[in-house]
């Protein structure tokens, strides 16, 4: 199976960003939108002791949510590294936690069949090469603007800790990397492939993981895209992931509590997969290293859907029917799988498919969908208001939505 292949198949994923942003529990920007001084920032670093850190639980949490993969943020844009990296200080080794947390990471998605990702931020607000723009926490600091900056070293640094994070724990799977800004120079002193040297990193990686699967944020096309908007760009054919919060925030956030409903988040998914998607879920974990019950009533509750809906979500794809109003296709070789956004009044109208379809059933219980296909002789005729065009196949659905249901035809 090539890579591609697992990705596509597996369709669902986890995203994790954790680190000592955690402990300030409002955003992963923190020290961005706040404008902290390395200085101030210090006091997550000294405190980030994450005794509850059992990421056993993580993978068991989202292996249980259908989740076939999990992405954890080696480093975020502040610079934090979660590994003992020997090209800086500023890690976990000079915590109160003391060890490397990637080594246990990757082991406990192994032992739960879970495919490993890491995401690598390319922007760095701690490295002093890394020049100062728009974005980054000292951009009012005339002082510190003042100073030289030669992004070059920042360079080597980068590809420096991409290697060790490639080299230390075995073979890895997936590589997010995030983000450039190019083109908006003026206001936020853009960056990009070229300030990261993005062609020579991408090569490295290839060639220390021959396998792996990169994203698109390094400023170079890579093996899928991640849109922000929910909306695949590129060719026919590209592979892409939305990566989406549960709450708008990334990183724990103690006093948002704008989550996304359980519905919603599946129908996120479905979408996806509809328009020949991955979805990557994100939780931001405590300081102490536990995923919040907001976040793990959520999972479970994809999980619950999954258990019984799995089949129209792993292995599938796009479709080349057109859904009506309302709904979403997904589809596995023969089997179409239509998701209902809505639950329409006794009949569900499909163009296009009289004559193509032998069975319907609802996928939750197995129980048939009654098939109705109206004398194509007699469609011609009837002006009726509700009638429908030749060609049309009507599902007869139980007038009350049964608990969850996705209606499947082959
Ligand atoms: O890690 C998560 C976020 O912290 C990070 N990516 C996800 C996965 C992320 N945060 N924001 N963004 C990505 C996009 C930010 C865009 C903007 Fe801008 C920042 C718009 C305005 C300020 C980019 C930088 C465009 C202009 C400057």
């Amino acid at each position: 199976m090539t890579a591609t292949e697992w990705f596509r198949r597996d369709r669902f994923g986890m995203f994790v960003h954790w680190g000592v942003y955690s402990l300030a529990a409002r955003h992963e920007w923190v020290k961005s939108r706040e404008r902290m001084t390395d200085a101030e920032y210090q006091r997550y670093v000294d405190r980030f002791d994450p005794d509850l850190f059992y990421p056993r639980e993580w993978a068991r949490s989202a292996r249980a949510a259908g989740m076939r993969y999990v992405v954890l943020t080696t480093k975020h844009h502040d610079g934090f590294c979660l590994w003992d990296s020997a090209l800086t200080d500023y890690t976990v080794a000079n915590t109160p936690h003391g060890r490397d947390l990637l080594a246990p990471f990757v082991e406990a998605c192994r032992d739960e069949g879970l495919k490993v990702g890491f995401y690598h931020s390319l922007i760095d607000w701690h490295h002093p090469s890394f020049p100062i723009d728009g974005i980054h926490p000292q951009r009012d600091d005339e002082e510190a603007k003042a100073a030289p900056r030669d992004i070059s070293q920042y360079r080597e640094y980068l590809h420096g800790q991409v290697r060790e994070l490639l080299t230390r724990y075995g073979t890895i799977d997936y590589l997010f990397f995030d983000f450039s800004y190019p083109g908006t120079s003026h206001t936020w002193g853009g960056k990009g492939a070229e300030d990261w040297g993005a062609e020579e990193l991408l090569a490295m990686v290839r060639e220390l993981q021959p396998d792996i699967l990169v994203n698109d944020r390094a400023g170079i096309p890579g093996d899928f895209v991640t849109p922000e908007q929910y909306q695949p760009s590129g060719p026919m054919g590209t592979a892409w992931e939305a990566c989406q919060t549960l709450n708008g925030s990334w990183g724990y956030d103690r006093d948002n509590f704008d989550y996304k409903s359980p519905e919603l988040l599946v129908r996120m998914l479905v979408d996806g997969v509809s328009k020949d998607g991955n979805l990557l879920l994100n939780v931001g974990p405590t300081g102490r290293g536990q995923i919040d019950p907001e976040a793990e009533t959520r999972l479970a509750a994809i999980g619950e859907w999954m258990r019984l809906h799995e089949r129209s979500i792993r292995g599938c794809g796009a479709s080349e029917y057109v859904a009506p109003a309302d709904c979403r296709y997904t589809q596995n070789g023969d089997r179409l799988y239509l998701h209902l956004f809505s639950w329409p009044f006794k009949h569900v109208h499909l163009p296009e498919l009289a004559g193509k379809v032998r069975y319907a059933q609802l996928l939750s219980d197995a129980s048939e969908i009654r098939l109705e296909e109206a004398d194509p002789n007699r469609v011609a005729e009837n002006t009726q208001p509700g009638a429908q065009p030749a060609g049309t196949l009507t599902l007869a659905l139980p007038v009350r939505r049964p608990e969850t249901a996705v209606p499947v035809i082959e």
